[in-house]
C-alpha cells in the first residue's frame, strides 16, 4: 500500500462507452491502471459516457453525444463537436469537482481537453493513445508540452517520434493482469488476428496470408466498420477465416493461446498494440509489420518476427519458420517487462512527479 494516497480523477475515451469496444486499446489501459493504482490504495473514478463498465472501478457516467472517432478525419479537417457533445459534458463536471482531486488524468485523444488544461487549477495528465492523426491536435498538444512541462504521456518511442513535441512525452509502454492470461505450449494449427476491424488495422493482409498458407485464421474485435469486413470478405471469399466477434479477456485469451502466432498488421503507426502482449502472455509468438508499437515490443526470432511492413509475403515467411520459437520466452517477455505492476510504477512515478511540479 502507497504511503501517501492520491485522488486521481480518470477522463475516459469520447468516442465509445467503455467495455463497448469502440475505444479500443484505451479501454483496457484505463482498466488496467485503474485497477493496479487502486489495489496500491490511490482513490481512483472514471468520467465515462453513459453506459461505461468498469469491473470494481467508480463510473461517473455523463450523458451526450460521442466524438467523431480521430482516424475517420482527415489531418486538417477541423475540430468536430456535437451539438450535446459526451465530451465537453465530461470536462463540464470535472470542472465542478476538479478541487476533490489531485490529478486529473485525461484518456482521450481530443482537443478540448488540451485547450482546457489553462482553465483549469487542477494539474491535468494527458495520456495520448494514438501517433499523430490531426494538425489541430498535434498544434494544441503541442502548446501543452511547452506551457506544462512532464505532463504528457505516451505509450512507446515511435509512437512519440509521430509529434514535434516526442521528447517532452513521458514514456509509459503498458501493461497487462498477467494472470488473465493462461499459457499454452502446445498450439493447433491456427493464427490469430485481435483489433478493432477497421481500415487502418490491415486485416486484410492476415485475410491473404491464412488464403496463401491454408491455416486457419480466428478474427477476434470489435466490428466497427462492416463495410470494410464485407470487401474482404468479398474479395477473398474462399480463405479460411473466422470472426468470432468482440470477446472477453477471459473468452479471448483462451482463444488466442490455442494458436500458434498472432498477425500484426497496421497500416499506420500503432501506438502501442496491446494485443501484442496479450498473446506473449499467452505464449504466443508475434508476427508484425517492423512499425509503431509492435516494433519496439516483439524481439524478433525470439519471440515472434518483425517483417516488412504491408508484405504478405514477409508475414507468411515469418509463419514458415514459427518453430524456431520457444513459446515460453513470449510468456517470459511479458511477465519482465509487461506486468501490471511495471505499468502502475511508471503512472505513480509520472502522477508524482505533475504533482510535484504544479
Ligand atoms: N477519436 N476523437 C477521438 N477521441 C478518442 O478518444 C479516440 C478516437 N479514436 C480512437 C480512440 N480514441 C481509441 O480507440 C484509441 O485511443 C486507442
Amino acid at each position: 500500500m502507497t504511503n501517501n494516497p492520491l485522488k486521481l480523477l480518470f477522463l475516459s475515451t469520447s468516442v465509445g462507452q467503455l467495455g463497448s469496444g469502440l475505444g479500443g486499446g484505451v479501454e483496457l489501459t484505463i482498466l488496467n491502471i485503474a485497477k493496479e493504482l487502486q489495489s496500491r490504495g490511490h482513490k481512483i473514478a472514471v468520467v465515462a459516457p453513459i453506459g461505461s463498465v468498469l469491473e470494481s472501478i467508480p463510473v461517473i457516467e455523463i450523458t451526450g453525444d460521442l466524438q467523431v472517432t480521430a482516424q475517420t478525419q482527415d489531418y486538417n479537417d477541423p475540430i468536430v463537436m456535437p451539438a450535446d457533445s459526451v465530451l465537453a459534458n465530461m470536462w463540464e463536471y470535472a470542472r465542478q469537482v476538479q478541487d476533490e482531486w489531485d490529478v486529473m488524468v485525461n484518456f482521450a485523444y481530443d482537443w478540448l481537453p488540451f485547450y482546457l488544461t489553462p482553465f483549469f487549477k487542477t494539474p491535468i495528465a494527458h495520456l495520448i493513445s494514438m501517433g499523430s492523426l490531426s494538425a489541430a491536435l498535434d498544434r494544441i498538444a503541442g502548446q501543452t508540452a511547452v506551457q506544462f512541462p512532464g505532463t504528457i504521456g505516451v505509450h512507446t518511442a515511435s509512437q512519440a517520434k509521430t509529434f514535434a513535441f516526442a521528447d517532452e512525452c513521458q514514456l509509459l509502454g503498458n501493461g497487462i493482469d498477467l494472470s488473465l492470461y493462461e499459457f499454452c505450449n502446445k498450439p493447433q494449427s491456427k493464427l490469430a488476428w485481435l483489433g478493432r476491424i477497421a481500415p487502418e488495422k490491415g486485416l486484410e493482409d492476415a485475410v491473404a496470408a491464412a488464403k496463401i498458407t491454408g491455416i486457419p485464421l480466428k478474427i477476434m474485435g470489435k466490428m466497427q466498420d462492416e463495410d470494410y469486413w464485407q470487401k474482404i470478405c468479398a474479395d477473398y471469399p474462399d480463405a479460411p477465416v473466422e470472426y468470432l466477434g468482440f470477446l472477453t479477456t477471459t473468452q479471448m485469451q483462451e482463444q488466442v493461446r490455442q494458436c500458434r502466432a498472432l498477425l500484426m498488421t497496421p497500416r499506420w503507426v500503432e501506438a502501442f498494440g496491446n494485443v501484442a502482449i496479450e498473446a506473449l502472455a499467452c505464449g504466443v509468438p508475434v508476427i508484425a509489420y517492423e512499425r509503431g508499437g509492435p516494433a519496439e515490443i516483439v524481439r524478433d526470432g525470439l519471440t515472434g518476427f518483425l517483417v516488412e511492413p504491408d508484405s504478405v509475403n514477409g508475414l507468411v515467411g515469418a509463419i514458415a519458420r514459427l518453430d524456431q520459437i520457444d513459446r515460453s520466452a513470449c510468456r517470459r517477455q511479458a511477465e519482465v517487462e509487461y506486468s501490471l505492476a511495471a505499468l502502475g510504477d511508471r503512472c505513480e512515478d509520472w502522477f508524482k512527479s505533475i504533482l510535484k511540479l504544479s
